[in-house]
């Protein structure tokens, strides 16, 4: 069989941030499948979970016992077995770890083989691994660009995680990616006479950390920018509150520009947004237990996007949980969230069944790995959140996009304006 598993091996790199994660290669004879592990710092609590050694080295981010996981376990266990059967592979990940949450082996360990194998049966079949998942995948995703920052992910008292243009008049995914490198020069002189040379540094997506408090001037800036770059017409906006973050359960409020906003009072300033600027999509607006919170706020604002990420965190389970409940109509799709690609599969069935969209998303500590555009386009998901058009670990991704645009070529579909339109039904792999 060219597909068995003939080996298996991990070793620790660094991601964008400079933290320790896993890389994972996984071999069927000559056949290598590589695949990087991303990390999340933004993260939902139901997540599963990522195994950290703890200790002195790397501060406690050392991953040398999810390397040991792979090479001395899961690797071990998994030759022999059919790497072309993603299903019964990652079934077979999930037993062996034998916990809900992947805490014996580490969701990090999981997803590395999981993804790397993917990889070695795609290069066997001699395909990309987009046409490897899906034969017949042709939808190019629209790019969320996150502009400017706050949150956890930068370091300045900005409450909002990410402000975002979506290049949604365009014409073609690179032509989006043009729209989106322009605007981000064009804000970048912006952002340096309005708050000064050092208010150019960026967050940990390539988005700009400038020294605002106040949300409705952050929307207003990146507004800006897109006017400045002359695509005022053509550009709508997102927004990733990250609301988990700001959540205080003993007040009951969200901290957001410096006061206190009940759960009222945020879908308040969300329709004052909605109405003053083109906001087409919210991510995470109220936090992660909120699923009474996310359905009202559906209903509040129609026609708008809204996203469960920490919510959701690429959960079947809990994806279905929130289709029921009208929690929102969109689902924010990360495979290290879950652990394995056939459940990241089954969370973004869920989605399109229940009408929702889905958006395939990055890390905020990312490496150079490309793999979830492949995955974005395998998916027809139509939409992807992966940073600023700048620094390598986010160009990776955009540029492997524009290369499978041009394969595509006159199959290419760049859905616009019709980014959250319910697609077809996707089978998870190997079915
Ligand atoms: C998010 C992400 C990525 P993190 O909240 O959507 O943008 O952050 O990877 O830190 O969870
Ligand atoms: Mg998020």
């Amino acid at each position: 069989m060219d597909n068995a598993v003939t080996a298996v091996h991990a070793r620790a790199i660094l991601d964008c941030r400079g933290y320790p994660t896993l890389q994972v290669e996984v071999a069927c004879g000559a056949v290598l499948g590589t695949a990087n592990v991303p990390a999340g710092r933004s993260r939902g609590s139901a997540e599963a979970v990522e195994l950290r050694d703890g200790g002195a080295r790397y501060r406690g981010y050392d991953v040398r016992r999810a390397v040991a996981a792979v090479n001395d376990e899961i690797g071990p266990a998994l030759t022999g077995r059919d790497a072309s059967d993603q299903r019964a592979l990652d079934a077979f990940l999930r037993e062996l770890d034998g916990t809900p949450d992947k805490s014996r082996l580490g969701a990090n360990a999981l997803c590395g083989v999981s993804l790397a194998a993917a990889r070695a049966a795609a290069s066997v079949a001699g395909l990309p691994l987009h046409r490897y998942l899906r034969p017949d995948s042709r939808v190019l995703p629209v790019p969320l660009i996150n502009l400017v920052g706050g949150g956890r992910l930068t370091s300045n008292d900005l409450a909002f995680q990410e402000f975002i243009m979506m290049p949604v008049g365009a014409p073609t995914f690179a032509e989006a990616l043009r729209m989106a490198s322009e605007t981000h020069m064009a804000l970048r002189e912006i952002v340096v006479a309005r708050y000064g040379k050092l208010s150019a540094n960026t967050g940990d997506e390539g988005d700009f950390a400038t020294p605002i408090v106040d949300v409705h001037e952050a929307l207003a800036l990146v507004h800006e920018g897109v006017a400045a770059a002359g695509f005022a017409d053509q550009v709508v906006y997102g927004l990733d509150c990250a609301a988990t973050h700001l959540w205080d359960a003993a007040t009951q409020t969200y901290a957001v520009s410096g006061r206190g906003y009940t759960t009222e009072q945020l879908i308040e300033l969300y329709r004052e947004l909605v109405r003053e600027f083109d906001v087409a999509s919210i991510e995470d607006p109220l936090h992660e237990d909120d699923f009474e919170g996310f359905a009202e706020l559906s209903k509040a604002l129609p026609g708008v996007q809204i996203v469960g990420d920490d919510l959701l965190v690429t959960d079947p389970a809990r994806v279905r949980r929130g289709v029921e409940a009208g929690a929102g109509n969109a689902l924010l799709w990360k495979v290290n969230q879950i652990g394995t690609l056939t459940e990241a599969f089954e969370a973004a069935e869920a989605a399109f069944r229940g009408g929702w969209g889905v958006c395939v998303s990055e890390r905020s500590g990312e490496t150079e790995d490309p793999i979830i555009a492949d995955l974005v386009v395998a998916l027809n998901a139509g939409q992807i959140k992966t940073g600023s058009p700048v620094r390598g670990e986010r160009t990776a991704k955009y540029n492997r996009l524009l290369q499978i645009e041009e394969w595509l070529g006159a199959d290419a579909v760049y859905p616009g304006r019709e980014f959250h339109r319910p697609l077809p039904v996707m089978a998870a792999p190997g079915a």
